[in-house]
């Protein structure tokens, strides 16, 4: 067996405990970092967080040895302004070391507040929203033209489903039959500005990609056996794209900041910093 493949044996055999243990690190570990760059998108990275964990520990076939292999799964983090919590989930993968991280947003440094491709592990260049399903349904349809069997995971947020690029490509993606493609909402309802409710309706989002003739399932996106089942049923249907309706809390994790639109970029204080902390160890302590 070669060391990737024994690599991602191993990560697969994680129990839902292990990963719930992991998930309150990485949101440490995310506000560390945050902090330390005084700038970050820290309740979406919250938010998004399980769903990062369950993809890179249990469901994609990718590590850094087969990083260049035509046939690792692809994931292409749509929202990209929650860079931080893909930064933590690659550096614990070992695609870098974590001290990296501590030039976070810092002059020169490769680790901008926003996913490029000259950081190990990242697939594409995001930011502008409304790329990620694009670029995805792109190489999707390459991987069927190859044929070859990997399969391409991208994350959305509900502030950037608006964007009229996304619909073209859900379009496209049914069309071509991609029932190798699978987009995650990151459901959290607020983006930057107030709800998403307020700034630009898309409900029915089922009923929608459901239209536009994807298969659609909802999960609880903190529930990590609920995103393990969903993740191992994909594709939901053949010769659909899959999409799944992550509900969310934006800010899980640290009270004062979950469900508050104020913490869409806002970057904890010192007191603020230690309080959540606080929290966040008394969670592992009654894990
Ligand atoms: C094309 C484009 N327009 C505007 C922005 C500014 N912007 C950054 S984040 C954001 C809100 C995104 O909301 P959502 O996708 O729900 O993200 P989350 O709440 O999960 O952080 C906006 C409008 C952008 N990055 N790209």
């Amino acid at each position: 067996m070669t060391l990737s493949k024994k690599i991602l044996k191993l990560t697969r055999g994680m129990t839902t405990k292990e990963l719930v243990i992991k998930s309150i690190e990485y949101r440490k570990k995310i506000l560390q970092y945050i902090v330390g760059a005084n700038a970050g998108h820290t309740g979406g990275s919250l938010s998004c967080i399980d769903i990062l964990n369950v993809l890179y520990n249990q469901v994609l076939k990718v590590s850094p040895e087969n990083f260049k292999s035509p046939d690792r799964d692809r994931y292409i983090q749509s929202k990209g302004h929650t860079v931080e919590a893909l930064y933590v989930v690659l550096a614990d993968r070992g695609f870098f070391p974590e001290k990296d991280l501590e030039t976070l947003c810092k002059y020169k440094s490769q680790y901008i507040g926003h996913p490029t491709k000259k950081v190990k592990g990242i697939e594409q260049n995001t930011g502008a929203l409304g790329h990620g399903l694009p670029i995805a349904v792109g190489t999707a349809i390459a991987g069927k033209l190859d044929d070859r069997d990997y399969r391409v995971f991208t994350l959305l947020g509900d502030g950037e489903l608006p964007e009229g690029s996304n619909w073209e490509a859900a379009l496209t993606a049914s069309h071509y039959k991609l029932d190798n493609l699978c987009a995650i909402l990151d459901y959290n309802k607020l983006q930057i500005s107030g709800t998403t409710a307020e700034v630009c309706n898309t409900e029915p989002i089922d009923a929608k990609f459901e239209s536009f003739g994807w298969s659609v399932k909802h999960v609880d996106g903190h529930d990590f056996e609920a995103l393990k089942r969903t993740f191992d049923e994909m594709p939901f249907e053949k010769n659909k794209p899959s999409f799944i309706i992550a509900h969310t809390v934006k800010g899980k994790g640290v009270s004062y900041m979950e469900n508050n639109v104020k913490w869409h970029h806002g970057v904890p204080n010192e007191q603020q910093y230690a309080e959540a902390l606080l929290e966040l160890d008394e969670l592992l302590v009654n894990k």
